[in-house]
């Protein structure tokens, strides 16, 4: 388990720009592409919806994951369509693997009735159940308490599945976060946390946050803790490809460091004055999009066009997201409280060429 320190790149990354190498024998070169599509389209709608937010259009604040885009796709990536996701606010990337459309999503940051929750919620609270992903519960680290309870009812009811859910270095030092870790370890549960180190938790860095790297509390809760470098798309996969795998072989949860850096500030009314423009130079060199396209472009894949089809598909979801109504005031209590039988979550996009031609035990039925 390495250890890394505030401002930190990972211990195992060689000095200057990385290289082209795939860190995943499991990927096809389709797969590579869809990581890297899915970044794309992670960034291009977060550029969207800040301009939207800066022409008033977006209420409340607006948070994104620019320069993390490799945690939640790669992540997201390696789960199967039964497994179950608690995204965060900086995970965009995992709605998206799983299937959920741009426009819903810029209609949810506007509060437009075709947005996830339908105007009920402002823009990173949510969660499309039709696709096994969790609504965002704003309270950190509270989703990984949800995960944890998953994982219970899937161990419980015999079934191969696995619940994911991230979590901020900043949320590792409330008490969510042991109780969750300490009930996964004891009941050696089927999930996985990704621990999102991203420097800061809002103005506060690593420094001031913890005396020990947090993956290194994965141990004395009975479990593995791994360190991997958060800005490579197909390392955080092949990290999580490999927890997952545990979890469904009865070896309990994993906690997944992915170490990152928060390129914007906390949201978008924070200038982080507070974070030193080195700091801030020297991550921009390790840009996760463009490691993956130049791994790609290497092999001959277009990723000029690949630019160009993004930034269209994401101008297409704003139109139509901008012309969607606003909320019915009448319907704005439908659905906040249960009433009558609870909904299963439905089944998510899965991707990952692995999910086709392996028949995996997740995918037997339950
Ligand atoms: C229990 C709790 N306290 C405070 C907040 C307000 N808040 C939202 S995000 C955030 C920073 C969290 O930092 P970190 O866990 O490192 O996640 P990051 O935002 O860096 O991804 C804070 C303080 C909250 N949502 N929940
Ligand atoms: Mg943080």
């Amino acid at each position: 388990m390495a250890t890394q320190m505030a401002g930190s790149a990972p211990a195992d990354e060689p000095a200057g720009v990385p290289g082209p190498g795939s860190t995943s024998s499991r990927l096809t070169l389709e797969d590579r592409v869809e990581l890297l599509r899915t970044m794309l389209l992670m960034r291009a709608i977060e550029a969207r919806a800040l301009t939207l937010y800066r022409q008033g259009r977006v209420p409340g604040s607006f948070y994104d994951g620019f320069g993390q885009e490799a945690v939640s796709a790669g992540a997201a990536y390696a789960m199967g369509p039964r497994d179950r996701l608690c995204p965060l606010h900086r995970d965009l990337g995992a709605h998206l693997v799983r299937g959920v459309e741009p426009a819903r999503i810029l209609a949810q940051y506007m509060g437009r009735a075709s947005g996830v929750t339908g105007g009920r919620d402002g823009n990173v609270h949510f969660g499309d159940p039709a696709v096994g992903v969790m609504g965002m519960v704003s309270m950190l680290p509270d989703m990984m308490c949800v995960a944890t309870g998953m994982a219970m009812a899937f161990k419980l009811r015999g079934e191969a599945r696995v619940a994911l859910t991230f979590c901020g270095d900043g949320a590792t030092s409330r008490g969510d976060f042991h109780e969750a870790m300490n009930w996964a370890g004891v009941q050696r549960l089927p999930v996985v946390f990704v621990l999102e180190n991203n420097q800061f938790a809002y103005s506060t860095p690593l420094a001031k946050q913890f005396a020990v790297d947090p993956v290194e509390r994965a141990r004395v809760y009975g479990f593995l803790g791994v360190t991997v470098d958060g800005n490579d798309a197909e390392a955080v996969f092949e990290a999580v490809r490999v927890a997952r795998e545990r979890a469904l072989g009865g070896e309990g949860p994993t906690l997944v460091e992915a170490v990152t850096m928060r390129m914007h500030g906390h949201a978008a009314h924070d200038d982080m004055r507070y974070v030193p423009p080195e700091l801030l130079a020297a991550w921009a060199q390790r840009d996760p999009i463009e490691r993956q396209e130049r791994r790609v472009a290497e092999l001959g894949v277009d990723v000029t066009a690949l630019r160009a089809e993004v930034e269209a598909e994401v101008e297409a979801a704003a139109a139509e997201a901008l012309a969607a109504p606003m909320p019915d005031p009448a319907d704005a209590a439908r659905g906040v409280f249960a009433l009558g039988e609870a909904q299963s979550l439905g089944d998510g996009r899965a991707p990952w060429s692995g999910f086709a031609t392996e028949r995996t035990t997740a995918e037997a039925p339950a």
